[in-house]
């Protein structure tokens, strides 16, 4: 029997990429897309064949985390066997400016969806992305028994998606689980995050497109993962024989300044030269430090990162290169997990 799995937030970095892991394994894989008034579908655009092909694998529903009704007639209409909930208003700077759309989608529409399974009736299991901003304030490292201290918008909205994902699981007894991942990022990564903002400045300064670089804060600590390894953790977690939550992370701590030496170097560029500091970047208040204790993912999914912070950099910097220098090319970086197991 062919596997079906829902993928709220298919568009975005983990989508994308869960989307492809899971068409890999032979899953149907039905994505959540939201209307607009531009195409939103760059990242799953390769992955796309017209639904009329007998081989069609993927299909694509209007849908948005703020539509209760919709959402429990496409798991209706789905049936799926795994639901994954990467949908949110990810940005922390962001969740500043809009609290309450924040609290609307990263947090309410957890438990959207969480009902929508609930009314429908379907047997199946849900993946949170939960965030390892829930631990805010709280010194690392951090682990699943760490107590929440969040700093924003964005990490109390978190907080609150992941008690619910933990009731609905004591509730009804439902295979609800959390994943609760540290910093990853990509290629694909939103061009307003960090790593990816340096990494973006860096290809273009190189090419004489750009001089500087207007930063914030380059002492905080960060955990910096490579994505496709983490999608990959998630669906290692509803594969378990029971409902748990589990950390996902490096373990490797890493400023903001690591990021830019690294990725200035790689591409023989004297940081130094190029940022600059603005306080449109600062947050109100500032998560100083994230790093993972991910020791039972090990030892009970034997997940565990490769891929550690200063590679990432220097893979990123090396794809936004090569993106520059073929701009307005889909996106088909490849990933390549051969031998990365345990
Ligand atoms: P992302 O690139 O920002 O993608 C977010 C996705 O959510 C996009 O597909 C977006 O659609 C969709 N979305 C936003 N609002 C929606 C709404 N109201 N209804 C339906 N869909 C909506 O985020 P990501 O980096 O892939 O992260 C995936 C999930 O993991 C998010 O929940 C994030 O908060 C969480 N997380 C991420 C990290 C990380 O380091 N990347 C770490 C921990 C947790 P559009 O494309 O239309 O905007
Ligand atoms: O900031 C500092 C900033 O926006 C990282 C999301 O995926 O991971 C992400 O949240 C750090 C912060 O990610 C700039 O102050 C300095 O300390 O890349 P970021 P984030 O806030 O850690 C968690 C786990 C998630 O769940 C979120 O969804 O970098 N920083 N200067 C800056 N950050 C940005 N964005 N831009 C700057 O210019």
């Amino acid at each position: 029997m062919t596997k079906k799995a829902l993928i709220a937030g298919i568009t975005g970095q983990d989508g994308s990429y869960l989307a492809e892991l899971l068409l890999n394994k032979g899953y149907e894989v039905h994505g959540l897309i939201r209307r607009a008034s531009t195409f939103n579908t760059s990242r799953i655009d390769h992955l796309y064949v017209d639904p009329h092909d007998p081989q069609a694998k993927l299909f694509l529903h209007y849908g948005d985390l703020s539509d209760g009704a919709r959402l429990v007639t496409l798991l209706h209409e789905i049936d799926p066997d795994e639901v994954y909930n990467l949908a949110a208003q990810s940005h922390v700077r962001v969740s500043f400016d809009e609290p309450e759309h924040t609290g609307n989608t990263t947090g309410i529409g957890a438990i959207r969806l969480l009902e929508a399974v609930r009314m429908s009736g379907v047997k199946c299991r849900y993946y949170q992305a939960s965030s390892s901003e829930m631990f805010g304030a709280t010194p690392p490292p951090q682990s699943e028994l760490t107590p929440f201290y969040p700093r924003s918008p964005y990490g109390a909205a978190k907080v609150y998606a992941y008690w619910v994902t933990k009731n609905y699981r004591e509730a009804y007894d439902m295979f609800a689980v959390n994943g609760i991942l540290f910093n990853h990022e990509s290629p694909r990564r939103g061009e307003t995050f960090v790593t990816r903002k340096i990494t973006r400045a860096v290809a273009r300064i190189k090419a004489g497109v750009q001089q500087h670089v207007y930063m914030g804060n380059l002492d905080a600590t960060r955990d910096w993962g490579y994505a496709p390894e983490y999608v990959e953790g998630m669906w290692r977690m509803l594969q378990a024989d029971e409902p748990d939550d589990f950390v996902l992370g490096t373990g490797t701590p890493y400023t903001v300044r690591d990021f830019l030496v690294t990725a200035f170097e790689h591409a023989g560029l004297d940081w130094e030269k190029h940022v600059r500091f603005d306080e449109r970047y600062l947050r109100p208040t500032e998560v100083d430090a994230l790093i993972a204790d991910a020791s039972k993912a090990h030892e009970k999914l034997g997940w565990k990162a490769i891929v550690q912070p200063d590679e990432l950099a220097r893979i990123m910097v090396d794809a936004d290169i090569e993106a520059l220098e073929c701009e307005g090319r889909p996106w088909i970086d490849q990933v390549n997990l051969e031998g990365w197991i345990k």
